[in-house]
């Protein structure tokens, strides 16, 4: 498929204390691809208020999700979307769901849910509401005109659950499968079969690789997957599926010399994406 990279290098919807590390990140990875389809979103350098939304650096998040609206608006092919923090999902699968004529399944490849709303967040940071926010469960200013469908969803490696999140997923009934599930890519083809979907909108937080995989990710979990079974997923789903958008997040490298460690499983990632 053609595709344009969306570089979107923000912060602000993290709840690390180096979340700035993550423009690092963005950064890094923008470097490897090719100038002449890769966009950068502009995102404002200071930190943004909440404005009693109870999100974190509201401000801030809500001007770069208008922003990155506008620079999707100009992208004729699939957009493939470069975090910055997982809350860079938001404009891209917001406006999948808005433009498409049938059912989009969205792929959650993420060792968290991001399912909290602003109540039930240990953190307020908006990274970790952003899937809940696409369902009509987050911040009322950022309600999408078109929701998202629990059963369109399918959490992938996911394995590090607030309880509220756990309750929301099972009582919503989406469907999820843990890491050991992605020996072979059959468990998720038949998970996204179910849905019921033809398009398909895959977000990847590099957490849901195994930590010993990549180092540079903020909110490591053990017992994740390995980037040999990521990508033979991804290629999977693309070969039953039209992938209309997708988005890397979360690649916050601690030195230059550790970005340079992690750019080719990523790059791998990339590829398995659109080549
Ligand atoms: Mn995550």
């Amino acid at each position: 498929m053609t595709a344009t990279f969306v570089v979107i290098p923000q912060w602000q919807g993290s709840g690390s204390s180096r979340a700035m590390r993550l423009i690092d990140g963005a950064e890094a990875i923008r470097g490897d691809l090719p100038a002449s389809v890769t966009r950068v979103v502009e995102v404002p350098t200071g930190a943004g208020e909440s404005l009693e939304t109870g999100v974190h650096r509201f401000s801030s998040v809500s001007a770069i999700a208008e922003a990155a609206e506008l620079a999707l608006d100009d992208v004729s092919d699939v957009p493939v979307v470069i975090g910055g923090d997982c809350g860079v999902e938001f404009a891209g699968i917001r406006r999948a769901v808005r433009r498409s004529t049938g059912p989009v399944a969205v792929v959650w490849f993420d060792a968290h849910a991001d399912l909290n709303t602003p109540a039930s967040s240990p953190s307020g940071a908006f990274h970790g509401m952003v899937l809940r926010t696409l369902l009509g469960g987050g911040p009322a200013e950022l309600a999408p005109a078109a929701l998202l469908d629990p059963g369109h969803v399918v959490l992938a490696g996911t394995r590090a659950l607030d309880d509220a999140e756990a309750d929301y997923a099972e009582a919503a009934g989406i469907a999820m499968l843990s890491p050991d599930r992605f020996e072979t890519p059959d468990a998720l083809i038949a998970a996204l079969r179910d849905t019921g979907a033809t398009e398909v909108y895959l977000h990847v937080d590099l957490d849901v690789l195994d930590p010993s995989e990549i180092a540079g990710v903020q909110f490591p979990e053990p017992f994740g997957v390995t980037t040999a079974q990521l990508t033979a997923a991804i290629r999977a789903v693309r070969e039953e599926f039209t992938v209309v958008g997708a988005g890397i997040t979360e690649f916050a490298p601690a030195t230059p010399e550790a970005a340079v460690d992690d750019l080719p499983a990523i790059l791998r990632i990339v590829s398995a994406l659109v080549r």
